[in-house]
């Protein structure tokens, strides 16, 4: 029985050092050396080989080595194997160090101040306090309930939008979308990439947010509608986004996005599924499968996250 770990290969090492430490009774290898592929039980990788049964025919589990899993053919994975999306401490983290630095950032119009440093001028506006500002997060699953509540103990009004119904403590929870949206000065998309979602940050869904709101999108590109961005920036109803991700990635040269004067944009690290805690949870996932329990964050691959 063999793990076999296909992904970036300098964080590799890192899963490798700690499989060594933590199982060293479950050989480990790097792609593309697998050892003998009949005894490849549990694969993590971000994309995996084209043809699982004929490259791993005894595969017991797929790993995503990511939260999302939209990068995975699902439909055309072997029908009974399981995937797992990856639920892990510093994944999580990383996205709330990353929706607060935005949330912030916005909420104290730190665009708005660049373009004045640009254009040399000494402009203050009213300063307002996160009491007095509300933000939505749509998806509230690890991550979005995550931010959430690194969000409330400063004060913001906060809001959220899922699919089915959540209780969380100090949020607002809409079960429809338009009732959320106008209540949202900064709204931040957490969702997975679906074909339910995606799409879903367009000009309807822009045009229900107040005047002068903020977009944060740190779910996938495929989610935001980009001319629809561009014209709900250009006619000033939105103030700013802050963009973490793209369709496709990297972003082409010459896109708008680029060179926007309100759009700030970063290269898919709002978040990186950190080796060292990765290596714990997928151990604690193993150590259920092996005791016949249900694994943590099964994907339903019918709804597609
Ligand atoms: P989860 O599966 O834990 O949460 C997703 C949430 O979205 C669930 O609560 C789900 O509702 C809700 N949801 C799904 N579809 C819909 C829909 N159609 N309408 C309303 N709500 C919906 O995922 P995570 O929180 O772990 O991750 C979310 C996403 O964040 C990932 O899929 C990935 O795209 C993105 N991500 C981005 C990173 C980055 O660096 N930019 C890093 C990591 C993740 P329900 O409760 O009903 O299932
Ligand atoms: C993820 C990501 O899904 O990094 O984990 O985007």
């Amino acid at each position: 029985m063999s793990f076999v770990y296909k992904a970036d290969p300098a964080r590799g090492l890192i899963w490798q050092r700690a499989f060594a430490e933590r199982r060293p009774d479950l050989p480990f290898h790097l792609w593309p050396e697998t050892g003998d592929p009949a005894k490849v039980r549990f694969l993590c990788a971000w994309m995996p080989p084209e043809d699982i049964p004929g490259t791993f025919p005894n595969l017991e589990i797929l790993f995503s080595v990511g939260a999302g899993v939209d990068q995975l053919p699902l439909d055309s994975l072997p029908p009974g194997l399981p995937v797992v999306r990856m639920i892990e401490d510093g994944l999580t983290q990383g996205m709330v160090e990353y929706c607060l630095a935005a949330v912030l950032a916005l909420h104290r119009d730190l665009p708005l101040y660049r373009q004045r440093q640009a254009a040399g001028l000494w402009q203050p506006e009213p300063v307002r306090l996160a009491r007095g500002r509300s933000v939505g997060v749509m998806g509230l699953g690890v991550l979005g309930q995550a931010v959430l509540a690194a969000l409330r103990p400063l004060g913001f009004r906060l809001h959220g939008w899922n699919r089915s119904p959540r209780a969380i403590e100090g949020v607002t929870v809409h079960r429809r979308l338009d009732d959320m949206l106008p209540e949202v000065e900064i709204l931040v998309c957490l969702l997975p990439l679906t074909e339910a979602t995606r799409g879903i940050l367009d000009a309807r869904l822009l045009a229900r947010l107040p005047p002068g709101a903020c977009l944060v999108n740190t779910g996938r590109g495929g989610h935001l509608v980009e001319a629809d961005l561009l014209a709900a920036l250009d006619s000033g109803h939105l103030a700013a986004a802050v963009l973490d991700v793209a369709e496709p990635e990297p972003l082409p040269p010459g896109h708008p996005f680029w060179t926007h004067p309100r759009i700030w944009l970063t290269p898919h690290i709002a978040s990186m599924t950190q080796p060292e805690t990765a290596v714990e949870a997928v151990l604690a996932n193993l150590e259920r499968h092996a005791r016949g329990e249900a694994l943590l964050g099964l994907v339903e691959r019918g709804r597609g996250y």
